[in-house]
């Protein structure tokens, strides 16, 4: 009998939660809109809005936190931290940023022309937003098989190659800008992009001249999936495959907040290009501070530099990826439709299969994830037509071809009694799922609008 494979660390200090009354939990979601994201944390138990920035440090990170050197140029945290990164991407040059958004911000807009596309397997929100505010136009190329949630694939994160050419030869080189490969693929799901695929893309993108960028926010999670997956990696390190995933971009944008275990910080990587190099770190200056600290204190940058390390430890991702295996297995028993396999850093629910009678505009995961909080105190996210917004020319909703709702796990943070108890909430919201109602928009921001906006059950 094969054995259960425990956590790779032990509980040094604890942080009490607390569930709320349900009577209290149904005046704080009136409160804040019917949007979990203006709920105050204090009303929430078990919180998997995100996996970003709400990880546990290590003891090694929380000593390199004592450790962080604050000079406001030439710290020696900074040199520390740009040896980390090296050693894992092999890329010559490394500069920090306060999280991944500023990365996009500095290093995006040098490469884009206004009207021109930027193509990539599906784009996270944030960086659609940077694309957008630059001029230019996010195109998802995606595998089609990335929307089927019930068809398993190791790899649903792929681009669709024969779409790829197409777009590019369609298109016109001049009017791409780049490529951005989203690791995991978080907007499908969490799903892994194979290094075949990679590759493939990476040789389509050269033939055409269009660069091609990683989004590297889960980099190692992506490589845990390939040495699993993936026909000759099985012996690999996961570093050794992480920089072969990087060997086939020329420079990345990474939300350190994720694979790199802290709860601040950013990076942007450039391969070889000094001139690319050089124009970043300028642009760093006025948006994210002096190139040796990018907006993080020295302490950041030294808790980065660790957790970078940690982060690819083989012990630790595979205890990382078990527990949202773990959480998929348990709603799947319980009849709870999810995309499938689980990806790399959440269990994303099918609310169009679970809430059918609920319309696109209606948001059904979003009216899911507010009935998960009432049953529960759980705090889960909309990935659907709530977060993809309208048309920038028409002001239409868009529809989004999968509505899912996000059960985003934080690392280190909750264990397998807590996955228990959130498959337990979701499966007694399944059995009342032909009662639910939708929600509809009572006010509505221009941009990003699913952080701030007030919605109202339809009556
Ligand atoms: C998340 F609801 N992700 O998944 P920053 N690329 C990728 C990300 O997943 C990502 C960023 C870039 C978040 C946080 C988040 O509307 C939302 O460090 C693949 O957050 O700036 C972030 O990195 C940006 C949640 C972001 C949201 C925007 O939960």
């Amino acid at each position: 009998m094969s054995k259960v494979k425990a956590e790779p660390f032990k509980i040094k200090m604890v942080e009490p939660i607390n569930l709320v009354s349900r009577e209290r939990r149904e005046a704080a979601l009136k409160e804040a809109g019917y949007n979990p994201f203006s709920l105050k944390a204090e009303d929430i138990y078990i919180d998997i809005l995100t996996d970003s920035g709400t990880g546990a440090m290590s003891d090694r990170q929380w000593a390199g936190i004592m450790m962080g050197d604050e000079s406001y140029a030439g710290s020696r945290s900074y040199y520390k931290l740009v040896e980390s990164a090296q050693d894992i991407t092999n890329y010559k040059y490394i500069i920090p940023t306060h999280q991944g958004r500023g990365a996009e911000q500095v290093f995006f807009p040098q490469f884009i022309k206004k009207g021109q596309d930027v193509i990539g397997n599906m784009h996270f929100d944030t960086t659609m937003a940077h694309i957008e505010i630059a001029g230019g136009h996010a195109v998802n190329l995606i595998h089609d098989r990335a929307f089927d949630t019930m068809t398993p694939h190791p790899f649903k994160g792929d681009f669709d190659l024969e779409k790829l050419e197409s777009y590019i030869q369609k298109r016109g080189k001049e009017n791409i800008a780049f490529c951005i490969i989203t690791v995991t693929c978080n907007s499908a799901g969490g799903q892994p992009v194979s290094m075949a695929n990679i590759k493939a893309v990476s040789e389509i993108c050269k033939k055409y001249a269009v660069k091609v960028f990683i989004d590297a926010a889960r980099y190692a999670e992506n490589a845990y999936f390939i040495k699993i997956r993936e026909e000759g990696y099985g012996d690999k390190s996961i570093k050794e495959i992480v920089r072969e995933m990087f060997s086939y971009a020329e420079g990345f944008t990474m939300s350190a907040k994720k694979d790199g275990l802290v709860n601040i910080g950013g990076l942007i990587g450039v391969k070889e290009d000094e001139e690319v190099y050089r124009n970043t770190r300028s642009m760093l200056v006025p948006f994210e501070g002096f190139p040796t600290y990018g907006g993080l204190a020295g302490r950041d940058i030294e808790a980065l530099a660790v957790g970078l390390q940690e982060g690819v430890e083989e012990s630790y991702l595979e205890y990382r990826i078990g527990q949202i295996e773990y959480l998929g297995k348990r709603l799947m028993d319980g009849g709870v439709p999810i995309q499938y396999p689980t990806g790399g850093h959440a269990v994303f629910v099918d609310a169009k299969k679970l809430l059918p009678h609920i319309p696109y505009h209606q948001f059904p995961a979003q009216a899911l994830a507010n009935e998960l909080y009432l049953e529960g105190g759980i705090r889960a996210v909309e990935i659907g037509s709530f977060l993809l917004g309208r048309d920038v020319e028409t002001g239409e909703q868009l529809e989004s071809p999968m509505e899912l709702m996000r059960l985003t796990i934080p690392r280190r943070v909750y264990t397998d009694r807590h996955m228990d108890y959130i498959a337990d909430c979701l499966i007694a919201v399944k059995e009342r799922a032909a009662s639910i109602k939708g929600v509809e928009l009572e006010y509505e921001p221009k941009v990003l609008r699913h952080f701030t906006a007030k919605l109202r059950p339809v009556k």
